[in-house]
């Protein structure tokens, strides 16, 4: 016998860690998954539907965690606002802070019950830049690309917040740290790790996730997992 001569042809690159992720949570959008058909009261009903509790805390992003060191911080307000800011982890800190307990819930099924948190509220940074009258949306903006949408009227609620410490302590790397985004009312993937820029627009556009068959709403309690 002998050996065929010619070497096997290189196929397509076998796909990253993270392709393979954005493809199955892709599938599970067009699938449905975790879709039970039902809504529930959030005054009435504490574990939205579909849901499972957890006691640890899972890390979900795209596998790029970077390393954002207190003096390197910077976090831009900007787009449609009175006064646009950029401010360094001091002037965060130096911002009014405030703690709150709030619970997470992931769009992979698990959810977290009280959470506590430090940091800088929503309002705090609205009455800081003063989004003009036709300000509608609030684009968050990620350092690892990621981005995702929200409406000013979800961004502007009590328990929403720019956080630096959990249960404590500095939010780790891992978690978005020095300072993510919290909107503990909607499914996690509204909440920017690493979060860089927060831009006020006039028009809606859709993160990275709602562009990948994801709720633009993302609603836990109405079930907003995809759309
Ligand atoms: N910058 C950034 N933020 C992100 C993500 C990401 O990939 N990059 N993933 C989102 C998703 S899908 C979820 S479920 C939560 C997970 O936050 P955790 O890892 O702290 O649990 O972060 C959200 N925020
Ligand atoms: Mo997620």
């Amino acid at each position: 016998m002998t050996e065929d001569p010619t070497p096997a042809k290189p196929g397509p690159p076998a796909p990253s860690r993270r392709e393979k992720l954005i493809t199955r949570k892709q599938d599970w959008a067009r699938e449905g998954r975790l879709l039970t058909g039902t809504t529930a009261d959030p005054q009435a009903v504490r574990l939205p539907p579909g849901q499972r509790l957890v006691q640890d805390w899972p890390v979900l992003d795209l596998g790029i965690q970077p390393e954002i060191t207190a003096a390197a911080f910077r976090l831009d307000l900007d787009g449609l606002v009175e006064a646009p800011v950029c401010l360094s982890l001091a002037d965060v800190l130096a911002l009014p802070q405030q703690d709150s307990r709030s619970d997470m819930h992931c769009v992979t099924q698990w959810s977290r019950y009280d959470n506590h948190w430090q940091g800088v509220s929503a309002r705090v940074l609205l009455d800081l830049v003063r989004p003009l009258a036709d300000a509608r949306h609030v684009i968050l903006h990620a350092h690892d690309g990621y981005t995702t949408n929200l409406r000013l009227e979800q961004f502007d609620q009590p328990d929403v917040f720019l956080v630096h410490r959990w249960e404590g302590r500095p939010i780790s790397r891992q978690h978005g740290g020095p300072v993510r985004v919290l909107v503990p009312r909607l499914y996690l993937w509204k909440s920017a790790k690493w979060v860089r820029r927060l831009e006020f627009t006039v028009a809606d556009r859709p993160g990275f996730w709602e562009e990948r068959g994801y709720h633009n709403n993302a609603d836990p309690w109405l079930e907003e997992r995809y759309g």
